[in-house]
């Protein structure tokens, strides 16, 4: 049975609205996969809690996929598309070219070395809970049992996110700019 997977991608360095573009036109070409939706794309204020991403303020968003990979496939094809689009390997938690993060692994819960589902800090975010209450604001966190909605209205985080306008065309591929999960 696929499962439906959210992962969440951001750049804040370079040409940002292009590594998005390129890294949601390569996950829309994942085998044994579909692409069920593209949140739009947020411009927000780098979060310096674990990590320093530096300065730049990143463009945010969120790809829905049905998918047969296996998690961790999917973590190291995450991994591979970043090193393809660029991202320093020698300097991870700094600026980034493109940053890629399951969100969700269907409702699965995984807490394995090196690859944590949900991922630990999706609800503390206002950068993840905007483009995930985009795509499907009733989806709810499997051990928090709240809905993307709800974990929204409730967050404390202060940083600001915004919807990046205009929003781009896409350059690459045939997949719609925009496009919500069919049916909404
Ligand atoms: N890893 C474990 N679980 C996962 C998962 N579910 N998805 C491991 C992806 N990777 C996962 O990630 C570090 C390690 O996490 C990997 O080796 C992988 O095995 P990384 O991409 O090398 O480094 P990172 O991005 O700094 O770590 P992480 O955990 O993604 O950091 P955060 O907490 O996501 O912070 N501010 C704004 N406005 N927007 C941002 O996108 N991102 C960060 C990164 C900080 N501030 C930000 C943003
Ligand atoms: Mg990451």
């Amino acid at each position: 049975m696929p499962e439906t997977v959210f992962i969440g991608f951001g750049s804040n360095v370079g040409d940002r609205v292009d590594y998005c573009d390129r890294a949601v036109t390569l996950l829309s070409l994942l085998p044994h996969s579909r692409l069920l939706g593209v949140s739009l794309l947020y411009e927000t204020e780098p979060v310096r809690d674990q990590t320093d991403p530096g300065e730049g303020w990143f463009l945010n968003g969120v790809v829905q996929l049905e998918t047969d990979i296996t998690a961790r496939s999917l973590l190291t094809t995450l991994q591979e598309i970043e090193r393809s689009l660029g991202r320093d390997d020698d300097d991870r938690s700094g600026p980034r070219t493109i940053d890629l993060d399951i969100l969700f692994y269907g409702e699965q819960v995984i807490k394995e070395p090196g690859l944590t589902v949900p991922h630990p800090r999706l609800h503390q975010r206002r950068f993840v809970l905007m483009p995930m209450n985009e795509l499907d604001p009733l989806w709810v966190h499997p051990t928090l049992k709240q809905s993307m909605a709800e974990l929204l209205k409730h967050t404390k985080d202060q940083f600001h996110v915004q919807l990046l306008f205009p929003q781009p065309s896409t350059k690459y591929g045939s997949r719609p700019a925009c496009s919500s999960p069919s049916g909404s």
